[in-house]
């Protein structure tokens, strides 16, 4: 069965209905520690699992039948850099006591990595799988931590690691948790309700940006390959880039009167030393991974989903 920690963030319940519909139901148990709303509640199993305290995972794995374990709990860049002793027990003690326990029950381990695993000195257009990686925010420390951690663990023990460095993901039914790319998802509510957008990045700040779907198919379609395919533990997926003035453009086809105002704050230093664009040609080639949305596209899908959100035409 698949165990699924920090399941109440941004990808953890579009995640689950992906893998419940490949496994069924019963077999992928959400977890976070804070109360479940009723409709994640009735959509399968959910338990409190806190990813600090090795008792409790160590219960649920051995209770529960796990042996896939999806590691989402952690603080992400901006909200990292605000907390940074949470963000380290929470990104590090917590990734090592799922990777302790992904070696003692012989789990498959997904923990996701990020653009931000990369800093000023990698090369941004494009960054390759392996270059240099000197990221200056606890979150891309902690990330990169995991990445090193998880392939010793693998070399070492054998467990089966993986991890994909993925783009900011844009999502129309959950809420991103205190990213640096989340700014390209609150447009689109601004868009439909104030008219009025103030961006905290500068207008030419270019990002790798995903949509979810691509996003959750890529962490199951790599989840599912054979190990012998795979040449590394970590791969980047690519899908499109773009700056907030290419999405203001593509926004406004939608909501011609948009506003947007531009204040960059501590979040456009975070962006200015991420990747621009990513090579993902190892995963291509590896995974057989090939994304399937575009800008366009995926401002066609977040207004067809939104706007009925928000009683507009
Ligand atoms: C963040 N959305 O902004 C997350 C992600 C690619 C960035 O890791 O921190």
């Amino acid at each position: 069965r698949i165990l699924i920690t920090g399941s109440l963030g941004q990808l953890g319940t579009g995640l689950a209905k992906v893998l419940r519909g490949k496994y069924g139901k019963q077999q992928i148990i959400m977890s976070d520690i804070m109360k479940a709303p009723r409709h994640i509640l009735e959509s399968g199993p959910y338990l409190y699992a806190d990813i600090l305290d090795f008792k409790n995972l160590q219960e649920i794995i051995v209770n529960e039948r796990v042996d896939w374990l999806i590691h989402f709990s952690a603080l992400l860049s901006a909200v990292g850099e605000v907390n940074i002793p949470l963000a380290m027990r929470v990104n590090i003690e917590g990734l090592h006591n799922v990777l302790e326990l992904s070696k003692q029950y012989q789990l498959k381990l997904f923990v996701p990595s990020t653009i931000g695993a990369f800093g000023p000195d990698s090369p941004r257009n494009p960054t390759p799988d392996l270059t240099i990686q000197r990221p200056r925010t606890i979150y891309g420390v902690s990330k990169v931590h995991a990445e090193l951690m998880g392939e010793y663990y693998n070399h070492r023990f054998g467990v089966d690691f993986r991890s994909l460095r993925f783009p900011g993901i844009i999502s129309a039914d959950t809420n991103p948790g205190g990213g640096t790319t989340d700014y390209a998802v609150q447009i689109f509510h601004d868009a439909l309700t104030t008219g009025k957008h103030e961006c905290y990045l500068k207008p030419d700040c270019r990002l790798p940006m995903m949509y979810i779907d691509d996003c959750l198919r890529a962490l199951s379609e790599y989840m599912e390959s054979p190990q012998e395919l795979l040449r590394y533990r970590t791969y980047n997926v690519h899908a499109m880039s773009f700056s907030p003035e290419e999405l203001v453009e593509e926004v406004r086809k939608h909501v011609p009167h948009l506003e947007v105002t531009y204040k960059p704050d501590g979040r456009q230093n975070i962006a200015e030393a991420w990747p621009q664009v990513f090579d993902d040609s190892g995963a291509r080639r590896d995974w057989n991974w090939e994304h399937r949305y575009n800008l366009s596209h995926l401002c066609e899908i977040m207004f067809n989903y939104l706007k009925p959100k928000y009683g507009v035409k």
